[in-house]
């Protein structure tokens, strides 16, 4: 289903079966993220982790851009009330923080600034060879404050992350696949039907097993190692409550397909 207005939408949505796809959809400026676009993409991302035949999200933009970041026209002339008060970025680009279920973002072109922290924000990046990776805030005299300056260096360490930040240096693709800013590198013609196929393969396996890893994976940036070890030993013990667990294991000695419920 693609979902249409009298006026041209900021996203676009769509469902492939389990997998809930989103195209940001601003062309004429490069996808460039306004508060229309980010408040969109907060609603849709929302609506498709709390939709139960969804279990996995993919994010994506043009062959040309992913998103070339905030926009800049909107920005130019904001005061530091109007950002303080109006919670500039943790309104609505935290939205995607909330997400439990696996999201991916499918980047050809230009991932610039906010659009190259959104593509961070998922939690893997599927690029084509045509994706540029950057957070060139510093030519504007800001910083990348949707969480770069955080999450770049988690990705690619502090060597990397400080060249980019304080030089604006770009990354190819290949580039990017070498540090580790993304999972896979594929020609552009198979951006989308690669990051499909892996969407779908990874809503095809079990939700709430998905929503563990994804929250554990995640909660090794957040703790020791030894909490994050107990924290993932508790999500573990909790597989043991859920059919699918069962379900998955019997399979495997039947030597057949699970079937998961999904619980
Ligand atoms: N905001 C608004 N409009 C934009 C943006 C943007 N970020 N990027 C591109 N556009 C617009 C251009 O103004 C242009 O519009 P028009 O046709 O009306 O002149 C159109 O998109 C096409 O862009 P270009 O003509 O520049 O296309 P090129 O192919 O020549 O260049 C680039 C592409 C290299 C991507 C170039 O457009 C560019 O450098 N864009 C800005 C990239 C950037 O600086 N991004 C970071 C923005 S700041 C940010 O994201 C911060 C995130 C959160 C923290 C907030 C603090 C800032």
């Amino acid at each position: 289903m693609v979902t249409h207005t009298m006026t041209e939408p900021t996203i676009l949505t769509e469902t492939h079966g389990r997998v809930g796809l989103i195209r940001l959809n601003r062309p004429a400026q490069l996808n460039a993220l306004n508060d229309e676009l980010m408040d969109a993409l907060g609603a849709a991302l929302l609506a498709f982790d709390g939709n139960a035949d969804i279990g996995a999200i993919l994010i994506t933009g043009s062959d040309e851009a992913f998103a070339a970041g905030a926009d800049i026209a909107v920005m130019a002339d904001w005061t530091y009330m109007d950002v303080y008060q109006g919670g500039f970025i943790t309104r609505n680009w935290e939205t995607i923080r909330q997400v439990r279920k696996p999201i991916i973002a499918a980047v050809a072109g230009y991932a610039m600034g906010g659009g190259c922290e959104l593509a961070l924000a998922c939690d893997i990046i599927v690029a084509a060879e045509s994706a540029q990776f950057a957070l060139p805030e510093i030519k504007l005299a800001m910083l990348p404050g949707a969480g770069g300056t955080q999450r770049l260096p988690r990705a690619v360490g502090k060597a990397k992350a400080m060249d980019m930040c304080l030089s604006a240096r770009t990354l190819s693709a290949q580039e990017a696949d070498r540090y580790g800013l993304v999972s896979r590198v594929v020609p552009d013609a198979e951006l989308l039907t690669t990051a499909l196929k892996l969407a779908t393969q990874i809503a095809g396996y079990s939700l709430p097993a998905l929503m563990a890893i994804k929250e554990s994976v995640n909660r090794a940036h957040e703790s020791t190692l030894t909490e994050g070890i107990l924290f993932e030993r508790r999500e573990l013990h909790a597989r043991f409550a859920s059919d699918d667990a069962h379900e998955g294991m019997h399979a495997f000695l039947d030597k057949r397909k699970p079937v998961f419920q999904h619980r």
